[in-house]
């Protein structure tokens, strides 16, 4: 049986974060059965989350789950799809992952009004006398994170015209098409539907939901996506499947 370790449900998204919320669509995508719990993060092996338990083997970070899920239960989730589309989707992935997400994490631990109506609520668990501590520490560990990445030199103005470019191209590459590949689902549609949501998040007031929110078909491939795997939410942001 394969555990997947969660943050949990929030900001009316299935996982707070776009790693498990992508995590977590590849195994419905998958059938694969498996649990959540969300208590692993102080036992993860890389120090995040997502990690799987695959009746006793680990593997952590989505990527290396996805390839894991193809390797041992024979799957290719962009069976369908030619090399050039393979390459494709390949580069979009990574840029949500590893350009969109820098954003997002900036608009919701820099800006305070966003902050406190989001990840303060993870530290709701740590004793009160501590907590504006911890939540210092934390805070003050992300935007030195966001330094060294290189996303947090920039000027708020500076990242939001990235982020609006990165979300741009998604809609503009969606298209009118069901899925981002195509008629059916692929790979790519666990990361892009987990940061489109992401972003389209109702908790935040943020210029990168401002833009997702310009491209309709976002909002429609986000109601398409949830009613085929997380029926049990109904909607993700008011995202509908059809206008
Ligand atoms: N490359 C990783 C990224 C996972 C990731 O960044 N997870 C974040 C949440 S969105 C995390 O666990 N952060 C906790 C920390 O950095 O302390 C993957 O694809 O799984």
């Amino acid at each position: 049986m394969i555990t997947l370790y969660t943050f949990g449900p929030g900001f009316g998204l299935p996982d707070a974060s776009p790693f498990v919320t992508k995590a977590e669509t590849l195994l419905k995508m998958a059938g694969l059965p498996y649990r959540t719990d969300n208590t692993g993060f102080s036992k993860a092996p890389k120090g995040k989350l997502p990690y799987i338990d695959d009746d006793g083997e680990r593997i952590a970070d989505s990527t290396f789950i996805r390839w894991h899920i193809e390797r041992k239960y024979d799957i290719d989730f962009d069976r369908g799809l030619d090399r050039e589309q393979r390459a494709v989707a390949w580069a979009f992935e990574k840029l949500l992952e590893d350009n969109l997400y820098w954003a997002v994490v900036e608009a919701r631990w820099a800006d305070k009004d966003n902050f406190d109506r989001g990840p303060r609520q993870f530290f709701l668990g740590v004793p009160a006398p501590v907590r504006p501590l911890v939540i210092a520490m934390v805070r003050r560990q992300t935007r030195k994170t966001l330094h060294a990445q290189g996303m947090g030199r920039h000027s708020r103005a500076e990242i939001v015209a990235i982020a609006t470019r990165a979300i741009d191209s998604v809609s503009e590459y969606l298209q009118k098409k069901p899925f981002f590949m195509g008629p059916e689902p692929s790979g790519v549609d666990a990361t892009i539907f987990a940061f489109t949501a992401g972003v389209l998040s109702p908790t935040f007031e943020t210029p990168l939901r401002t833009a997702a929110e310009r491209h309709a078909n976002l909002a429609r491939y986000v109601g398409r996506m949830t009613a085929r795997y997380f029926p049990e939410l109904g909607e993700i942001a008011g995202c509908k499947a059809e206008p």
